[in-house]
């Protein structure tokens, strides 16, 4: 009996690639993707039984943990008094005050559905505001499917290694400049020289799509510096990274305050939520203050802003929150190393708070051409070996591990014990 592979026949008859994005397919580690139907905690049951501990959380929302009961509750109640009403609630008002209250950068905000329809609506804005074309964005960094972006991005696109995508005019991506990630001197050369054509610079100011790579010292503080001089936005996508590493985000946790910033995933708590915004100036170019043209019809959606704003609320009001995330982070980070240390295998663990990866590789990771030089193959094999033991790992070598509130010690624990048998696998 194997309902997950009878239920991916039927999902490859009816849904494009059998699945409804493209990392979920399993096509960079190998095998079929497994069905899930009900997941608590930090843990997923998939449709034939199987329990695993996840490491996904859904690709980070799920801070929190799966189902978590005060969520569950708050989006029951919130849909019993209607789904969606197209017009303007209470709640959308009080999600938007947590954003703009968390984060001081953020001085209006516009909720939308998706981290993408977030960074393609920044990109408009800045666009709109500075009245330039140029857009730059850091080798290896992802930021959604949106047409402009989709130049060497990191995530699916690198791990399918899609170079950018059929169906992009190249007139869309003739104004996208590619800089190297973590390389304050290429930043400054280029807008020293180009500046006066760019709208904005995008970027992961903690990168997760090339796997975690951290900024190095002074890296962020360069990109501002530098755009500021030259009179372009500065936009941190912080999708991941919001309210994932911080109760706000890597500017709050730095000081250093970009002029946009997009979010998502954790301000949904598992709901497709996805904002952007910034400093007042730049958002009254807004519709309908503005021209920037901007809609959605279920932007705001009354369930979504509940689940964001309860999970927001609760990461509020648990004492020291964040330092029990990175505490079960650097449980994991420090099993896996020495597990990889005992097995002999070639792997580097990289890890931000609650955000972690694995690469196969010999030297640590820093930037794309780094991450680009792992063995992707070697990363599918552990992850296969992981997953046979009931741990749910991402299924690519360039995302990023999630460990949630709802994970425990012997939950760390377990994985570390499955990871000896994976990395002794890998160093064979
Ligand atoms: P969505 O449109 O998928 O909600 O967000 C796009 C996005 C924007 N910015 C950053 C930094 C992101 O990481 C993402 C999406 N992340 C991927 C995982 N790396 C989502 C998983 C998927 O594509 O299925």
């Amino acid at each position: 009996m194997n309902l997950s592979r009878d239920l991916f026949d039927r999902a490859r008859a009816a849904i494009a690639g059998g699945v409804n994005s493209p990392v979920r397919a399993f096509r960079a580690v190998g095998g079929d993707p497994i069905f899930f139907d009900s997941a608590k905690g930090s843990r997923l049951r998939d449709v034939d039984g199987r329990e695993y501990i996840d490491y996904v959380c859904s690709w980070g929302p799920l801070i929190l943990g799966h189902a978590d009961p005060r969520v569950v509750e708050a989006v029951r109640e919130q849909v019993g008094h209607g789904s969606s009403f197209g017009a303007p609630t209470r709640v959308e008002v009080e999600l938007a005050e947590s954003l703009t209250a968390a984060l001081p950068a953020m001085e209006r905000v516009r909720m939308v559905n998706s981290g993408t329809e977030a960074t393609l609506s920044a990109v408009r804005l800045a666009r709109g505001f500075t009245r330039r074309n140029g857009i730059v964005k850091m080798e290896g960094c992802y930021h959604g499917h949106v047409d402009a972006l989709l130049v060497q991005a990191g995530s699916g696109v690198a791990t399918l290694s899609i170079p950018g995508s059929p169906g992009i005019p190249e007139a869309v991506t003739a104004q996208t400049f590619l800089l190297p990630y973590n390389d304050a001197q290429a930043a400054r050369d280029f807008l020293r020289e180009r500046g006066t054509e760019i709208a904005a610079v995008i970027v992961e100011p903690v990168a997760g799509n090339m796997g975690v790579v951290p900024p190095r010292n002074g890296y962020l503080e360069a990109l501002r510096a530098e755009t500021r001089r030259a009179g372009a936005l500065l936009i941190f996508d912080e999708v991941i990274t919001g309210f994932r590493l911080a109760y706000g985000g890597v500017q709050t946790m730095t000081g250093i305050e970009p002029d946009l910033t997009c979010m998502g995933k954790v301000i949904g708590g598992g709901f497709p939520v996805g904002a952007y915004g910034g400093r007042a100036e730049v958002m009254a170019m807004v519709a309908p203050d503005g021209p920037v043209y901007q809609a959605g019809t279920l932007s705001g959606n009354p369930v979504a802003m509940r689940a964001g704003l309860t999970t927001l609320q609760v990461l509020r009001d648990t004492e020291n929150a964040y330092d029990r995330l990175d505490q079960l982070g650097a449980r994991l980070e420090n099993g896996l190393k020495e597990a990889a240390r005992e097995a002999g295998a070639r792997a580097q663990v990289a890890r931000r708070g609650s955000m972690l990866t694995v690469f196969f590789t010999d030297a640590a990771v820093s930037d794309w051409t780094g991450a680009a030089a792992c063995d992707t193959e070697m990363y599918g094999k552990y992850f296969r070996s992981m997953i046979k033991q009931g741990i749910y790992l991402p299924p690519a070598q360039y995302e990023t591990f999630f460990v949630s509130l709802a994970h425990s010690e012997s939950d760390i624990d377990e994985t570390v014990n499955a990871a000896r048998t994976a990395f002794r696998a890998c160093a064979r």
